[in-house]
């Protein structure tokens, strides 16, 4: 038999296999020792019948994988929607663009997805909204919790393999709820006192959305920071910031760090307000730090 791992606990493997199930997996010892092949949750394997009254089994072979992402991990996904709140947490816009950044290295498509409007007011939506419109990735702004209906997210979700990554408590678990249209998934609250989530999902886990074809969306557990930067060269950060793209070669000085030279065509056109404040923001920030740890190392 074939089927698809959608989730692993303590070296079990929860494989779904169509017509058939659930099926309770251990990793034959050969899969295991083979640290390149270490089963992870997405990949498609072959298995056979332990006992089959039980729903057991013993998985033999894993397919090769189509993708591979290393944070969050899980194989063959066809894109991940980063999702953010708009509050509690309150979007940490930084460690968005470190995550596009890792993930648009690691060649995975990005969607953003700001939840949770209910608690946001119009103009704040719009401000992150307009500045994130030129970034080159999908963005929508929705609440699980309040809005009629996910039609603009499930046009994007159809017939794909999504991955939901983001913070603790900015609510993947709740738009897994409702777009499954039945409670599955255990969500938690947020922290009063540090407006933080409490890492209520500790395991990826993948489901399949019943009423769109070939739809699945695979929830993962909250990250806090990220270190993703280490191989990144300093000068090679605003190659991930499209926005900038209209402008590279009009700058006076070639190559321009679009941060401290002077007739930068890339701070005029921030001046102008055709480039978001957040995003250039965002950007110097971080070729300033990395910057930095090159000048350390070196
Ligand atoms: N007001 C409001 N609250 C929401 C919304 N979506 C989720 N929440 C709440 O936010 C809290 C955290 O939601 P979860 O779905 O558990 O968050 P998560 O991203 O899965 O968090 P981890 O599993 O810890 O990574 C819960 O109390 C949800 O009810 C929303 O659109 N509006
Ligand atoms: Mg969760
Ligand atoms: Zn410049």
């Amino acid at each position: 038999m074939t089927g698809r791992i959608v989730k692993g606990i303590a070296g079990f493997y929860y494989i779904d296999v169509p017509g058939e199930g659930i099926i309770e997996c251990h990793a034959k010892g050969t899969l295991r020792r083979d640290r390149y092949k270490r089963p992870l949750v997405g990949d498609m394997v072959d298995l056979e019948y332990v006992d089959r009254e039980a729903m057991t089994g013993s998985m033999t072979a894993i397919y090769d994988r189509k993708s591979e992402l290393i944070r969050p991990e899980i194989a063959n996904v066809d894109q991940v929607l980063i999702v953010m709140a708009y509050e509690k947490p309150a979007p940490n816009l930084q460690l968005l663009d470190r995550f596009l950044i890792c993930l648009e290295k690691q060649n995975a498509d990005c969607i953003i997805c700001f939840n949770k409007s209910d608690k946001a007011d119009d103009e704040k939506i719009d401000r992150i909204a307009s500045d994130y419109r030129d970034c080159g990735f999908p963005v929508l702004s929705i609440s699980a919790k309040a809005d009629d209906d996910m039609e603009e997210l499930k046009k994007l979700l159809e017939g794909k393999m999504t991955a939901l990554a983001g913070p603790s408590g900015v609510g993947k678990s709740t738009i897994i709820n409702r777009l499954c249209e039945k409670y599955i998934m255990e969500t938690g609250r947020v922290s009063e006192k540090t407006a933080r989530g409490k890492h209520t999902t500790r395991h990826s886990e993948i489901f399949r959305l019943r009423d769109l074809k070939d739809t699945y969306i695979a929830d993962t557990p909250g990250f806090t920071a990220l270190e993703l930067m280490e191989d990144i060269d300093s000068t090679s950060i605003k190659a991930y910031y499209r926005e900038f793209f209209p402008y590279e070669g009009m700058c006076r000085f070639d190559p321009c760090s679009h941060t401290h030279e002077p007739g930068c065509a890339v701070k005029q056109a921030l001046a102008d307000g055709y480039i978001g404040r957040l995003r250039y923001d965002n950007y110097h920030a971080l070729y300033t730090e990395q910057r930095d740890k090159e000048k350390n190392k070196y």
